[in-house]
């Protein structure tokens, strides 16, 4: 007799850097046989996503998919798109009950983003089932975001005082790592939407973290001795989440695989951010300069249905002419994971996304932090405190200042020369490994947490 097995309904938030991990933890469950289905936000707001999640049921028939109507919000300030439609999704939240009311069987538990947390939590109450948050950002991060509520008051927002202290936590949070908006008293919609979720985060079973102990072990263990904030529910390590196996546009991989080992740097800011015309430039001179070659992944816009430069146009026909045999730029949705695995990519320069800094860690990948906005800066310090890469602190918050090319050729140079960073860099990786085969620590509690969701 097979036991039961718990039927888990999986709610992400806009944009890939939150649908990814939902993505991928589904796939996860569905490989403990456990029923799961995927709530998934419509319209959404960029391509990349709803290709995705078409190309994600095709492969994983046995998941069921439940579209969620997203009633459109117009905010009286202009703000980030993807923040409006974190802000959508909640007002629509009051359609989720009836849509879930008939799921067969019934469900067992909600995994859902946490930026829905507050209005997640009479719904799944009601239901009498837990609700977990899959936290799509490092637990350095959430130490921040469980501050966040006082960042803005002026002791901390005013003063001189350059760094916080989180109790637990040996090393400070600099002031100049932490996001503007939750600086400052307003009206950001990133910093609300932080502001009134966290509240509710003791209210939670658990927090699903694409982590691994050690790569975080310190935050993690303070979390979980109660040492950050009292109450806080437990921090549970699963990182790094896995790839599923995904069939995307390989167009890059003929490239790289006619290429040597470890020679090519891969070269991407995250699905949700363009660097400034003059910083693209800039950048394209490093990588001239470094003499390295490089895939560069290269966005023109925030929302890509919107992005519609032609390389030409951003970069100058004599750059790509001049590269033709030493790099590719590539305009739209690559496969990230096939590329870092790929044996011909010897280093990553990375917004430190917090997906793209577990797929470095998972791979190994040498990676220099080039940090944007929103949780990277912490993100960079822990690929520097860990080992994996460079983070440049004087680069300040992209687009802060313009980097020279030059300045960015040396930095590219140490990134994919320094044999010190690479071993170091292959370390994480082998930990990082180790935390998700079997009998790993990240499996282990993934098991657990299933084992305890079975009717
Ligand atoms: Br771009 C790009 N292909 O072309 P992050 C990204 N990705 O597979 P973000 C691709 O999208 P946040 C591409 O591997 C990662 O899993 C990438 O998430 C994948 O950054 C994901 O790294 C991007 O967290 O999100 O999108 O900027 O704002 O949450 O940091």
């Amino acid at each position: 007799n097979q036991p039961l097995q718990p039927h888990i309904a999986l709610f992400p938030s806009a944009g890939m850097g939150h649908l990814t991990p939902f993505l991928r933890v589904a796939a996860m469950l569905d490989a403990h046989n456990v029923n799961v289905t995927l709530i998934t936000p419509q319209p959404t707001l960029s391509a990349a996503e709803s290709d995705t999640i078409d190309s994600f049921f095709a492969i994983h028939p046995q998941i069921k998919r439940l579209d969620f109507h997203v009633i459109p919000y117009n905010p009286p300030t202009p703000d980030d798109p993807f923040f409006i439609q974190w802000e959508a999704t909640n007002r629509s939240l009051h359609l989720l009950p009836p849509l879930i009311s008939s799921l067969s069987p019934p469900l067992t538990a909600f995994f859902s983003d946490f930026s829905m947390a507050t209005n997640m939590i009479p719904i799944t109450d009601r239901l009498g089932i837990p609700n977990f948050i899959l936290l799509t950002t490092s637990a350095r991060f959430l130490s921040v975001m469980a501050y966040s509520p006082f960042l803005s008051s002026p002791e901390i927002s005013n003063t001189n005082m350059n760094h916080i202290t989180i109790p637990g936590l040996t090393s400070n949070i600099p002031k100049s790592s932490i996001p503007p908006p939750l600086l400052r008293p307003g009206k950001s919609l990133f910093a609300s939407t932080l502001a009134s979720n966290i509240l509710s985060f003791s209210k939670v079973k658990g927090i699903l973290l694409n982590s691994f102990e050690f790569f975080e072990s310190e935050t993690i263990t303070a979390f979980n001795n109660d040492q950050v904030q009292q109450g806080f529910p437990p921090v549970l390590p699963i990182g790094p989440i896995s790839p599923y196996g995904l069939v995307q546009d390989h167009h890059p991989l003929p490239w790289l695989n006619e290429q040597p080992a470890k020679s090519v740097l891969y070269v991407s800011f995250g699905s949700r951010t363009a660097l400034s015309k003059d910083q693209i430039k800039a950048l394209a001179e490093g990588l001239d300069r470094s003499g390295h070659r490089f895939l560069w992944v290269l966005k023109g816009g925030k929302v890509d249905k919107e992005d519609k430069e032609e390389l030409d146009e951003l970069l100058g026909h004599s750059f790509l002419e001049r590269t033709r045999n030493k790099g590719i730029v590539v305009k739209g949705w690559v496969s990230q994971e096939d590329i870092l695995q790929h044996p011909a990519v010897g280093g990553f320069v990375s917004h430190c996304g917090w997906n793209s800094v577990m797929e470095a860690a998972l791979h190994g990948v040498p990676v220099l932090a080039w940090p944007l906005h929103g949780d990277q800066r912490i993100n960079a310090e822990l690929v520097e405190k860990s080992g994996l890469g460079l983070w440049e602190r004087e680069w300040g918050w992209g687009g802060e200042k313009l980097i020279d090319g030059e300045e960015i050729a040396e930095k590219i140079k140490v990134v994919m020369e320094d044999e010190v960073l690479r071993g170091k860099a292959c370390n994480v990786g082998k930990e990082a490994r180790r935390a998700v085969q079997k009998d790993g620590g990240s499996e282990k509690v993934l098991a657990q947490v299933i084992n305890s969701l079975k009717p």
